[in-house]
């Protein structure tokens, strides 16, 4: 049997440059293509195919699709919450055109399964704050978690209409030393760690008790690549996964980095990132994650500190 082709997009960001190595270290280098708008020079281009693509030009899209015969697509190429909301034009432009080109072109092309990720984004104020639930009310109020809403029922619109397996997850915010966020509400806790090491201080943009949903990247990426390698009968959600592993605020954070580096200190300039995060949920409720595809998440706060601080 003919293994898959993964086409990754996105894979300079976030979540794209880990999940491209753990999946070329499972399904091998060469059917693992990593795809960012531009090449840069490191273990991505060097392991294995790289393509410069931007997931607008649609021609180039599906160049790229017949050139390697892909049969999977991972889309991460996404403006996230802060960011979305100083470009708002640009911010819908990529994640929906993006989204709707991949699912095009997974239509047109028998493209075997596609990955999309949501986020804790798409809900909103008026959900409930504490164990949000898989289905409940979702009112987002940045342009990122409207997107992230419209995305989610377009992806269940091509499972329904058109069988495309298409997957998601929801993220919450990722924490990894590898590779920086950018433009997140949840990047504080990436940049806390950073700075702790470097200069045992840190001013922090979020209140100290703005309590968010998180999760370190190791689980991330396992859960994701879980979720994509379970048999598509016991896929029962097609819009997007509630999944977590810890909820914390910035003062819980500090003290887990105190009792590895008791001098660190934290101050607080709060900016417009907090309203964002207060329309968030606190704490989420993935049961149909645990019970549909086996979902366990590895990290707590101490336990992702320690190697947190072990490698930045
Ligand atoms: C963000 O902060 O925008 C992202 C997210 C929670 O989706 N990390």
């Amino acid at each position: 049997m003919q293994s898959d082709t993964i086409l990754i997009i996105g894979a300079g960001g976030q979540i794209g440059g880990e999940l491209t190595m753990y999946l070329r270290n499972i399904f091998g280098s060469n059917n693992v293509i990593a795809t960012d708008l531009k090449k840069t020079s490191g273990e991505l281009s060097e392991s294995g195919p790289f393509e410069e693509l931007n997931v607008l030009d649609k021609n180039n899209f599906i160049e790229i699709v017949k050139k390697y015969d892909v049969t999977q697509i991972y889309n991460l190429a996404a403006m996230l919450s802060a960011t979305g909301e100083k470009f708002p034009l640009k911010a819908w432009q990529l994640n929906m055109d993006g989204l709707f080109n991949t699912l095009e072109i997974a239509k047109d092309n028998a493209i075997k399964k596609v990955y999309w990720p949501s986020s804790i984004a798409a809900f909103g104020p008026t959900t409930e704050k504490q164990n949000t639930q898989q289905n409940t009310i979702m009112d987002p109020v940045t342009i990122y978690g409207i997107s992230k809403l419209a995305g989610e029922r377009l992806c269940e619109w091509y499972f329904l209409k058109h069988h495309i397996d298409v997957r998601s997850i929801r993220y919450p915010g990722l924490i990894s030393y590898k590779t920086e966020p950018g433009g997140g509400t949840t990047d504080y806790a990436v940049d806390i760690y950073f700075k702790a090491k470097a200069e045992k201080k840190y001013t922090c943009f979020l209140e100290a008790d703005t309590k968010l949903p998180m999760m370190y990247m190791p689980d991330a990426i396992r859960g994701t690549v879980e979720l994509m390698e379970t048999n598509a009968a016991k896929i029962k959600i097609r819009s997007s996964y509630n999944f977590a592993a810890m909820s914390f605020d910035p003062q819980m954070v500090a003290e887990s980095i105190k009792k590895i580096i008791p001098e660190f200190e934290i101050d607080y300039k709060i900016d417009f990132r907090q309203q964002i995060a207060e329309g968030w949920p606190q704490s989420i409720d993935d049961t149909p994650a645990k019970n549909d595809w086996g979902w366990k998440p590895e990290f707590g706060l101490d336990k992702m500190t320690k190697d947190m601080l072990e490698h930045v």
